[in-house]
């Protein structure tokens, strides 16, 4: 059994960091309903690449517990295209903020990962002994680099100052605020957005990347930001924890299901010279189960309300950029 403990963040100074993006905005939102006090910090003020900068923010504000939501994150083809910057950004911000953490005496502090930091070809469903035991895939390596250093950044700082400093792996992920520009997306915005204009514009077919055939598991952000509001207060250890939703599907099946939501009928074709990453990725998530929580929403209900966020955002920056 996990270590189980209980942290209340009633009342508490909490600080979503990364509170923009799609997974930092919905942690914002479930995080409401826990009577804390919220700190956030736009861009534009504190750059977390900044070291001093983010020390003096932190210092300033004092925050008791900190999400670790803030990174640079895309797709396979902006993983595999902007190497430097998924390295370099992502290892800056997490060393900056862990070690201003401990510095200012933080009292629980959680940090998000991601799927990929597990080898290519991991034993399926994956659990989280299995890290660092083979190769990583090859599109996404940077990002799996800086995202293990994350893990052992907040295990070092555990074993060495005693800190509760905790991560979570969570699974790929969509929902409402998700990136839907087709280079630097991850698969379903692309596919709905694809789906929508094809439907828009009358056109028979519509192109998904690779040969259709890698499994991925998805989890809907709000989700991701309860599970990781449960764990917050109920756990603390050394060891990182899954979060996923369970089931898996090909991509060519998500794209089936993606057009059926969108209501486009056309052809689906295939554009091999696109990689495909990662056979499968499906996680083992029995750990958090074992803390008590498991996921609310079905791919099918979550795809229905990322659709309906991308209609209602269409004409908004958000979609066009
Ligand atoms: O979501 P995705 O970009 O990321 O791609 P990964 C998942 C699968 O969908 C791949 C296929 O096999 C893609 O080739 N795919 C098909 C498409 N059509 C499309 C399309 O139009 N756009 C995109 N983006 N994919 C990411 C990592 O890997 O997973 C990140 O690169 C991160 O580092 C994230 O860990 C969770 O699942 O392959």
């Amino acid at each position: 059994m996990p270590n189980m403990v209980t942290y209340p963040l009633l009342g508490k100074r909490v600080w979503v960091a990364g509170h923009r993006g799609m997974v930092g905005s919905a942690l914002v939102r479930r995080l409401e309903r826990e009577g804390c006090e919220l700190l956030t910090v736009t861009r534009d003020k504190v750059d977390l690449k900044d070291q001093v900068a983010v020390r003096h923010w932190m210092n300033q504000k004092k925050p008791e517990a900190v999400f670790l939501a803030a990174a640079r994150v895309g797709g396979i083809f902006a993983n595999d295209t902007y190497p430097a910057d998924f390295l370099y950004d992502n290892l800056m911000i997490e060393a900056n903020i862990i070690e201003a953490a401990f510095q200012i005496g933080v009292e629980k502090l959680l940090f998000l990962g991601s799927s990929c930091i597990y080898p290519k070809l991991a034993d399926q469903p994956i659990s989280e002994d299995a890290l660092l035991t083979g190769p990583l895939e090859s599109t996404n390596e940077w990002y799996a680099i800086a995202k293990i250093a994350g893990i052992k950044l907040a295990q070092a700082f555990r074993r060495q100052h005693g800190c509760d400093f905790i991560s979570v792996m969570p699974t790929n992920l969509y929902g409402p605020g998700d990136n839907f520009d087709l280079e630097t997306s991850h698969v379903i915005p692309a596919l709905m957005r694809k789906a929508h204009e094809a439907m828009v514009q009358n056109s028979d077919h519509l192109t998904i990347w690779g040969t259709g055939s890698p499994r991925r598991e998805f989890l809907h952000v709000d989700d991701c930001a309860d599970g990781c509001v449960h764990l917050m207060k109920v756990y603390s250890g050394h060891d990182h924890v899954n979060i996923g939703f369970g089931e898996d599907l090909t991509i060519l099946e998500l794209a089936q299901l993606v057009c059926e939501v969108v209501g486009f009928n056309g052809e689906i074709r295939l554009d091999m010279s696109k990689p495909d990453g990662t056979p499968r990725k499906l996680m083992n998530s029995q750990k958090i189960r074992g803390l008590g929580w498991a996921p609310a929403v079905s791919l099918r209900d979550g795809l229905m309300q990322s659709y309906k966020w991308l209609l209602d955002n269409y004409r908004s920056e958000a979609i066009r950029a």
